[in-house]
């Protein structure tokens, strides 16, 4: 069996380790050498350029190295009759959860004050709410959101969530669908976005929601940048609605010199790292996977292309 790897280039080397290591059998190229494109049966990818999975006419699986597909549906060309498979794995995982729960903590105990203070040599004493005072609402309870949906419970935060299916947690209220989100985002103090992007789910973090959220709400969006209306954002900032923001994900990355989040005063930003894919630990999902294919198991973590995640 031929696969094909196409990941981030600095992280080549380790993924092509990994599969040597954890897959017996296999015959590795790795992008952009692809040879005979008719040879290659698997595709574990990063943003695959438009045309290429196309031009693969017995490929017969498809593994994103990103928990998130969009960056392969959103090449039309894309083979919907191929099975595609994301990431699910507990390095990823751990990685959201630490982003999360840093970012809530940035924003309940008003770090860019503390930060700005600083900056200017001011001693500006005041009180912060504890976490208990403090709702956090997530927007997408998948493998992500759960997961830091529980480790915010475990820091005192009351957590509420917000999906496209119904959902029942123990401790976690939950709404649901367009009908579900106004209740959902009035009662949210500071709002996660770890939705994927889909058709229904791009420039949600707009005007529409953020005058939903109770005034001075925070923003913290780990999901797309696609999500998130810059410019409405900028308002809501500057108009008081929303008193800060933590970002890792922009419609244009890297975020262009000149775009005016850098130099907010309540806006933190990290370079799409919340979670970043480690080889080492997701080869296990991709070995499992491949070994599915190979047994004509049912794939496990099998995105369903008609709602895009
Ligand atoms: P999952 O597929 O496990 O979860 C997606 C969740 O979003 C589900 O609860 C789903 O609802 C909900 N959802 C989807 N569409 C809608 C909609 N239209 N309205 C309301 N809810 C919706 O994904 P993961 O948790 O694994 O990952 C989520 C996203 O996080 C990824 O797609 C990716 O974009 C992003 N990500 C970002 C990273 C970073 O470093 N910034 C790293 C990893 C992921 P339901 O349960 O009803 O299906
Ligand atoms: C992902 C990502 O989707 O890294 O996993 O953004």
């Amino acid at each position: 069996m031929k696969v094909l790897l196409k990941t981030d280039r600095y992280l080549i080397g380790r993924w092509k380790d990994a599969v040597y290591q954890h897959v017996p059998g296999l015959e590795i190229v790795t992008f952009p050498f692809v040879g005979d494109p008719s040879d290659i049966e698997v595709v574990i990818a990063w943003e695959p350029p438009q045309g290429l999975l196309a031009s693969m006419p017995n490929l017969k699986l498809v593994i994103s190295t990103g928990a998130g597909v969009d960056h392969i549906l959103k090449d039309k060309t894309f083979p919907r009759d191929v099975p595609l498979v994301r990431m699910v794995d507990p390095g990823l995982t751990q990685g959201m959860v630490e982003y999360v729960v840093m970012a809530a903590l940035l924003c309940s105990r008003r770090m860019h004050r503390a930060f700005s203070a600083q900056a200017r040599k001011m001693w500006e004493p005041e009180t912060v709410p504890l976490a208990p005072e403090v709702t956090v609402g997530i927007m997408g309870m998948g493998v992500l959101g759960r997961a830091c949906a529980g480790a915010l419970l475990g820091m005192g935060y009351n957590v509420i969530g917000w999906s496209r299916t119904p959902k029942k947690f123990d401790e976690v209220q939950t709404f649901d669908g367009i009908e579900g989100l106004e209740k959902f985002l009035t009662r949210t103090q500071i709002l996660v976005c770890l939705l994927p992007l889909t058709a229904e789910t791009e420039g949600i973090l707009g005007r529409g929601t953020f005058n939903r959220l109770p005034p001075g709400a925070a923003v913290i969006n780990a999901g797309r940048g696609a999500h998130m209306i810059e410019a409405d954002l900028l308002r809501a900032l500057d108009m008081g609605k929303i008193e800060v923001a933590v970002l890792d994900v922009f419609n244009e990355e890297p975020l262009p010199v000149d775009n005016p989040l850098w130099d907010h005063p309540r806006v933190f930003i990290t370079p799409h790292t919340a979670s970043v894919t480690t080889p080492e630990s997701a080869i296990v999902s991709v070995a499992d996977a491949i070994d599915e294919l190979r047994k004509g198991l049912p794939l496990s973590n099998l995105v369903n292309v008609e709602l895009g995640y």
